[in-house]
């Protein structure tokens, strides 16, 4: 931390961090890991119960270690990347960063800018590559992105339940444990109900929803009565990806923002969105945009166009959420992230200290150098299922543990 503010002091402004950073590396180690979920979370696409997941360990030569998660699931339900394609993306990237000489970022994006898509892959190294940069200048990852607050604001993304009543029940839970908003999600079927009985059980809840793109542009005039009904303050993706048009007829004079999620993965589609009115919020996942770069400059973007953005996730273990804990400390992110506590996604999460739930519906931002957060080798062998090592001048090799 006072190597941090040591140098912060010669840089021109608080964002320490530069696209120029180096460092070398000596070992990259890519792991897939399994973690059973508290409970199982059902989406419009699908019921996860249990998450594999890539995980990436970059050391250097001075012995310094940087840690990137990939969000990419085994199917390819959210978007088109898995599991599988992560990885044969990341044996793609990861040998060009193996060399003798120091890697900048902007050397890292450089290269991964040469291949279409995989956004999920190469917010992999690109997290894991800030990780380690910011440990090796002793700042946090918000410190070295310019981030100023020290807790955060979330809530919570509650699936899809059997009934309205066991939804209302996991959301009285829920806000037992503090958490003061609420994102249903939705689909057709499920939908005018369920959000009815919540808004009844919870007459001043702040309540959003998400269809992940599971409404056809014709449902829009039954959203607009439902979402008005309930006082839904926001709905996001409720239609495809690319039906710019349908979200912008949504939005206009509705009584709530229209958000987008899967829409948004790089500059041209926010810029095209902005443009055409489609949404009147942002959720920023570091994943679906290809890393912590782009994401906040895309939050900065929107920002300027008077969007407020807030930080996604992706049912991320510590690795993943502390990234996205650090990002959410910037200054454009206005609305609470999903970013909930360890305990609501896992039993035991791979990083020590877990997070927790603060007042105020917060989580603190970690202070320690990178992202802040320890992972937990016990815990991390235990959800292993294999691992890949490459090192400098040597090839990757491979092991099942
Ligand atoms: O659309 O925001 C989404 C989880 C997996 C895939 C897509 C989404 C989600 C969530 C969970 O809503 C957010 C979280 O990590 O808490
Ligand atoms: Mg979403």
């Amino acid at each position: 931390m006072a190597a941090c503010s040591i140098r912060s002091r010669r840089l021109p402004n608080r964002s320490i961090g530069s696209a120029r950073d180096s460092v070398a590396l000596r070992r990259a180690v890519l792991r897939e890991v399994a973690l059973d979920l508290v409970e199982p979370f059902e989406t419009s696409f699908g019921v996860e119960r249990r998450r594999r997941f890539l995980l990436l360990e970059l050391e250097s030569r001075d012995g310094l270690v940087g840690w990137g998660e990939c969000a990419a699931a085994r199917e390819p339900r959210y978007s088109s990347e898995t599991v599988g394609t992560a990885r044969e993306t990341l044996g793609r990237l990861l040998p060009a960063l193996l060399s003798p000489e120091p890697v900048s970022l902007a050397a890292f994006h450089a290269r991964a800018d040469r291949y279409r898509g995989h956004a999920m892959a190469k917010a992999t190294v690109e997290t894991a590559l800030i990780d380690l940069l910011a440990r090796a200048r002793g700042c946090s990852i918000a410190e070295w992105l310019g981030g100023r607050r020290r807790r955060v604001e979330v809530g919570v993304s509650v699936g899809i339940h059997p009934t309205p009543d066991a939804l209302v029940r996991r959301v009285g839970a829920y806000l037992d444990d503090g958490y003061r908003r609420v994102k249903l999600k939705v689909r057709p079927g499920w939908d005018d109900v369920p959000v009815g009985a919540v808004r009844r059980a919870y007459p001043d809840l702040e309540i959003w929803v998400d269809a992940n793109q599971a409404y056809p542009t014709t449902a829009a005039a039954d959203i607009r009565r439902w979402a008005s009904a309930h006082r839904v303050a926001q709905v996001e993706q409720p239609f495809a990806e690319r039906a710019v048009r349908a979200h912008a007829d949504l939005a206009r004079h509705a009584p709530f923002r229209v958000c987008l999620d899967e829409s948004i993965v790089d500059r041209p589609s926010l810029e095209d969105a902005i443009r055409a009115r489609a949404l009147t919020s942002l959720n920023v996942k570091t994943s679906r945009v290809g890393g912590l770069t782009a994401a906040r400059e895309l939050a900065r973007l929107a920002a300027i166009a008077g969007v407020p953005a807030w930080v996604g996730g992706m049912l991320e273990s510590g690795v993943g959420r502390a990234h996205n804990v650090h990002l959410a400390s910037l200054g454009p992110f206005t609305l609470p992230g999903d970013l909930s506590a360890s305990g609501r996604y896992y039993r035991t999460d791979l990083v020590d200290p877990p997070f927790v739930l603060r007042p105020g519906s917060t989580l603190e931002v970690p202070r320690s150098p990178g992202i802040g957060v320890e992972v937990v080798p016990a815990a991390l062998r235990r959800a292993t299922r294999w691992t890949r090592t490459w090192t400098v001048g040597g090839g990757g090799h491979s092991a099942r543990s």
